[in-house]
């Protein structure tokens, strides 16, 4: 897909918030790209699709839970945890966005995973650090992934705050989120 259709399909889908925050999170990615050696293309791309499905029907998220053969675990959750999923699926099979790896970007964006390829990571990382986020502790991530260069230290903080988050709150933590945390608590440094 060429970046103008991406950004069309982007702006055409969102809330202009929600259009210039995946906006932020394809600029964010690409000056990472450039740090650590990724593909800027994909990162461009799966920064401006990554939540395009972040308004959809709960109902239709199933449904394509179901027809795709998703993770099952997946119809324990909501939106928040089935919208980089369905926007996965939808980019693959509806709008011809054939990568692997920007397929895999787009999926796992919210939750990580163990073992994710370097691209995969940039997006994680890019949607909690984008210059418009302002949760506690986000300038710390910052320097790790600006200054110290670490991104597998950038991820295991990520997902430590994020499950940190959900447990204060008493919501239930994913598989995958967990995985994501143990395998990069042990890669880390
Ligand atoms: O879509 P964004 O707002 O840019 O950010 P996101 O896709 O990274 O996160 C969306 C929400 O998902 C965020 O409020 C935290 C939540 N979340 C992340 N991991 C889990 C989760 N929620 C549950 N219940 N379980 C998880 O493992
Ligand atoms: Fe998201
Ligand atoms: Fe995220
Ligand atoms: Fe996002």
């Amino acid at each position: 897909m060429k970046h103008k259709s991406a950004i069309k399909l982007a702006e055409d889908k969102l809330p202009e918030k929600r259009y210039r925050h995946s906006k932020r999170v394809a600029e964010t990615a690409m000056d990472m790209a450039e740090i650590y050696g990724g593909d800027k293309n994909k990162c461009f791309l799966a920064g401006m699709l990554h939540d395009f499905s972040k308004y959809d029907e709960l109902s239709e998220m199933y449904q394509y839970v179901t027809r795709y053969k998703l993770d099952p675990e997946l119809l324990e959750y909501k939106s928040e945890v089935l919208h980089g999923p369905v926007a996965a699926v939808k980019m693959r099979e509806e709008h011809g966005v054939a990568d692997e790896e920007i397929f895999n970007a787009i999926m796992h964006h919210t939750t990580g995973r163990s073992q994710m390829s370097l691209n995969e990571k940039i997006i994680y990382v890019a949607d909690y650090i984008e210059p418009e986020r302002t949760q506690p502790g986000v300038d710390r991530i910052r320097d790790i992934v600006f200054e110290i260069q670490n991104l597998d230290k950038a991820v295991y903080e990520i997902t430590k705050a994020n499950i940190l988050h959900l447990v204060s709150k008493d919501r239930a933590v994913y598989r995958r989120t967990l995985e994501c945390l143990n395998y990069y608590n042990m890669v880390k440094e």
